[in-house]
């Protein structure tokens, strides 16, 4: 339901195509307009080739960077060509109508990915060409606008399907792509130069992802659901290598995520350390002298949510540890690196997946949190917040032991990644028990200390390991309720953040109760 396609503009970076697409359009009568390389590229291929610069009167000039911004070819984009006003201006200024713009812009993305510096990046944001597309795309109920290389044959197929013109419906779902294509360019744009120049304020930003899998439903098999990528390169579960098992599901990349983000806590250098993860919470966070032993720690917290787990861990796999870990089923492994040994080991497994990230994440890197919300979404800053010893307070009687200090700061840092309320009871550098996501923070409290009895059962011990053990809480405790379960579950010393209106009430249990207990003055709700 169009006329036929008689002119027709081409101007790409990505010339996949470009000489087939120029064949078939002049096969069907198409006159072409192009820019200098897309035009030489058309040229050396035997096709006539009308310069851009011809139809303009001017010359490209200024590096490229003025080459088709020109009324000549503007005009001819978005004039309504039922409009006798339009008509009379195209015909005062004798410009002719472009009927098919085919555009694909500069690869300022695959620059930034090439770690290109500032001014490579600057040169390479694309001015014409969006200003192009997004003419055309306007223009749509005349104009055909393809932005994608992938859509050549579909506009030829269309082509012959309407007498050398286009349908209504492929126009615009051309030109939705169209838009599709100037928005991520332009996010792209914007998130690069907030990091170039380190913004770091979540308030003025664009967000941009690419399409990286559709995966084969979301939290549910109802729910369809994609894998975006930011075009990070930050070790992690977007940039991993895979090396066996089948394609992540939605529940997985998202677990994956957090098993790989809390064991990247624990630097390497500092010892072998474990996280096992289970619906996006811990169940177990463990150091240990070998990487086998960090990974029996965590496993020996809560063993029973374990089975079907996701573990990350902070130092190359190697086959002591790969073995280990199929005594039980294991979704997903994750590590800084694997050896050909270890990889042997899951080999036999078909169903595990080993994903390796060539280094852990940087827990202080700034980066931005993105929540939906119905009718929009929450931006923050990554929760990258840490105390230091300077930041500690001692409000209790009784100060903390070395060991407990030491055990209170790891409390402390698994608790970033529990879901509130958030309760970790730690014994010599593993978890022992883990609340998380409840309601109220004196039942996280209690069903951490109840789990603990369970594996004491279950391994035989004669006390429950939270005898003797630290606790952590992510928010202050509004009641001293929490503090006395932790106490009776044999805790000894106490990490939160302080400031409830009834700190006082809470202190004077911790002395009562012989608890050592330390103020970070910083939270880490996480909901
Ligand atoms: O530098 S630009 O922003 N200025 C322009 O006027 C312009 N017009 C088209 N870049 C411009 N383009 C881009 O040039 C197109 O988007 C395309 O990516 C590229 C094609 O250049 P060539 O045909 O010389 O290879």
């Amino acid at each position: 339901d169009s006329r036929p396609i008689r002119r027709a503009l081409l101007s790409v970076s990505d010339k996949t195509g470009l000489v087939e697409l120029g064949q078939a359009l002049s096969t069907r009568g198409v006159e072409l307009l192009s820019t200098g390389g897309t035009a030489t590229a058309l040229r050396d291929a035997g096709l006539d080739v009308i310069d851009v610069a011809e139809v303009t009167g001017f010359p490209e000039m200024m590096d490229g960077r003025v080459k088709t911004l020109h009324p000549m070819v503007h005009g001819g984009l978005l004039a309504l060509r039922d409009n006798p006003a339009h008509q009379a201006a195209m015909e005062q200024h004798r410009i002719g109508e472009i009927d098919l713009l085919v555009v694909n812009l500069y690869p300022f993305e695959a620059t930034v990915a090439a770690g290109a510096d500032y001014d490579t990046c600057i040169e390479n944001i694309d001015i014409g060409g969006p200003a192009m597309i997004r003419a055309a795309a306007k223009n749509h109920a005349f104009v055909s606008v393809v932005v994608d290389t992938q859509d050549y044959n579909a506009l030829l197929a269309d082509m012959d399907q309407n007498n050398g013109g286009t349908s209504a419906e492929f126009r615009r779902q051309l030109a939705q792509t169209a838009y599709a294509r100037t928005a991520s360019y332009d996010a792209a744009v914007s998130t690069w130069m907030a990091d170039a120049i380190g913004a770091t304020t979540p308030r003025r930003r664009a967000i941009k992802g690419t399409l990286a899998q559709t995966l084969r439903y979301g939290e549910n098999p109802h729910q369809q659901a994609a894998f975006y990528t930011d075009g990070s390169d930050r070790p992690g579960v977007a940039t991993a290598t895979q090396h066996q098992g089948k394609d992540l599901s939605y529940n997985n990349i998202n677990d994956t995520d957090a098993a790989f983000e809390l064991v990247s806590e624990f630097a390497p250098e500092t010892g072998p350390a474990c996280a096992i993860i289970k619906h996006a919470n811990p169940c177990g966070v463990a150091r240990g002298t070998s990487l086998k032993q960090a990974y029996q720690r965590a496993f020996d917290c809560d063993r029973t949510s374990a089975f079907g787990g996701i573990i990350a861990l902070n130092q190359p796999l190697d086959k002591e540890t790969a073995e280990e870990i199929t005594g039980i089923f294991t979704e997903v492994v994750i590590a800084p690196d694997a050896d050909a040994d270890a990889r042997a080991v899951f080999a036999a497994k078909k169903n595990l997946r080993l994903l390796t990230t060539g280094g852990l994440a940087d827990p202080r890197a700034a980066a931005l949190t993105v929540r939906q919300v119905s009718g929009g979404f929450l931006v923050q800053d990554k929760d990258t917040g840490f105390v230091t010893s300077d930041d500690l307070k001692v409000v209790t009687k009784r100060a903390p032991t070395e060991q407990e200090l030491v055990d209170l700061m790891f409390a402390w840092t698994v608790a970033k990644h529990v879901k509130s309320n958030a309760i970790i009871y730690v014994k010599d550098g593993a978890t022992v028990g883990v609340g998380a996501g409840q309601m109220s923070r004196v039942d996280s409290t209690r069903i951490a200390a109840r789990k603990a009895v369970d594996m004491a059962d279950a391994l035989g011990l004669a006390a429950p390991l939270t005898q003797g053990s630290v606790v952590a809480s992510d928010a202050f405790f509004p009641f001293a309720d929490g503090l006395v379960t932790a106490a009776e579950a044999g805790a000894t010393a106490l990490i939160q953040p302080g400031g409830s209106m009834r700190d006082d009430e809470v202190i004077a249990a911790a002395d009562e109760a012989g608890l050592a207990m330390i103020f970070t003055g910083m939270r880490h709700f996480r909901h």
